[in-house]
């Protein structure tokens, strides 16, 4: 009746964008991502005999409807008291609804004793949100229909992702809402969904090969077509602060001087450098300089959402 889970945020490489089924909350475009090991997000699930669903981000009481879709899409009809713990800064807009959701259908489901595969697990996270569905398999995730699957374990490659934290606060426009408006109004809406078609294959080709370059490369391309579908949305949606662009350049200046690092950027002001282990220094040296970044955080690849016992 009671069950806890841990589970990953991750970052996207070929970003998620635009849903071509809003109900089954199904994507556009497969999109490709890793879990981060430090945007760790732990969830507690107990079933009862409660008066009403509860649900607790950081002891914080928040609305339970969500959580309540996803279950009683897994057919859970008893109520739930749900405590989720993100040991990372959710008020700076982290992704924390993908490690957030993962964690919840796998706690959720041990604890109503259903059995499930990782492939239904991952469709149920989905029904949160889209990107939760990537991080429970972890590890390099595909998402393109029901479910996500690891197409490389963490293991793989050993890379580093600075984060660097450009603003307080959360974000004015959510992803459901933006990649909405982005969909219904951007000229370039088609153009950005074809480019992600594009985009997977070869990043799965250049991930095979631990290709640095290439593949933050295609990140940094990738992101900064996101941004620009959802610039041309009308009304705009403008996710920079002065300081991501700043990142920006501090990236593209380390690496004309030799360090090997590559941007990429979700929905909100934050930019996450890849780099190797060995240039990470370097990289958050140079990242902690830039005016209005308040907050460094280094990850390396995790796995996929596991029961505690
Ligand atoms: C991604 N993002 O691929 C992209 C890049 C944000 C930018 O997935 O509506 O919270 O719940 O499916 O998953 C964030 O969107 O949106 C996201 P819903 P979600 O990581």
């Amino acid at each position: 009746m009671k069950a806890t889970a841990v589970a990953h945020a991750n970052i996207a490489l070929v970003k998620y964008w635009g849903k071509r089924d809003e109900a089954r909350m199904l994507p556009e475009a497969a999109s490709l991502s890793l879990a981060l090991d430090r945007l760790r997000t732990t969830t507690t699930v107990e079933l009862g005999d409660f008066s009403a669903d509860s649900f607790t981000l950081d002891s914080r009481a928040e609305d339970p409807s969500r959580a309540r879709a996803l279950l009683d899409a897994a057919g859970i009809r008893q109520r739930a008291r749900i405590e989720s713990r993100n040991e990372f800064p959710t008020a700076a807009g982290l992704a924390s609804s993908a490690s957030g959701f993962a964690a919840l259908a796998v706690a959720a489901a041990a604890a109503a004793g259903l059995r499930k595969t990782p492939e239904e697990l991952s469709a149920l996270a989905r029904l949160g949100s889209g990107s939760a569905a990537r991080s429970v398999p972890g590890g390099w995730a595909v998402w393109e229909n029901e479910s996500a699957r690891q197409v490389f374990s963490p293991t793989h490659w050993d890379l580093r992702f600075c984060i660097a934290v450009c603003a307080d606060g959360e974000k004015q426009v959510g992803s459901r809402d933006g990649m909405r408006s982005t969909r219904e109004t951007s000229p370039y809406h088609g153009a950005w969904i074809a480019q992600c078609r594009r985009d997977l294959p070869a990043a799965l080709h250049l991930l095979a090969a631990r290709d640095l370059p290439g593949l933050g490369a295609l990140a940094e391309r990738n992101a900064l077509r996101m941004h620009a579908d959802a610039l041309a949305a009308d009304p705009p949606l403008l996710y920079w602060q002065p300081a991501t662009i700043a990142c920006l350049q501090a990236l593209r200046a380390l690496r004309s001087s030799g360090v090997q690092a590559w941007p990429t950027i979700d929905a909100g002001p934050h930019v996450v450098a890849i780099c190797a282990p060995a240039d990470a220094d370097a990289v958050e040296g140079r990242l902690r300089s830039v005016p209005g970044v308040t907050e460094l955080l280094r990850c390396a690849p995790a796995g996929g959402a596991t029961l505690l016992p």
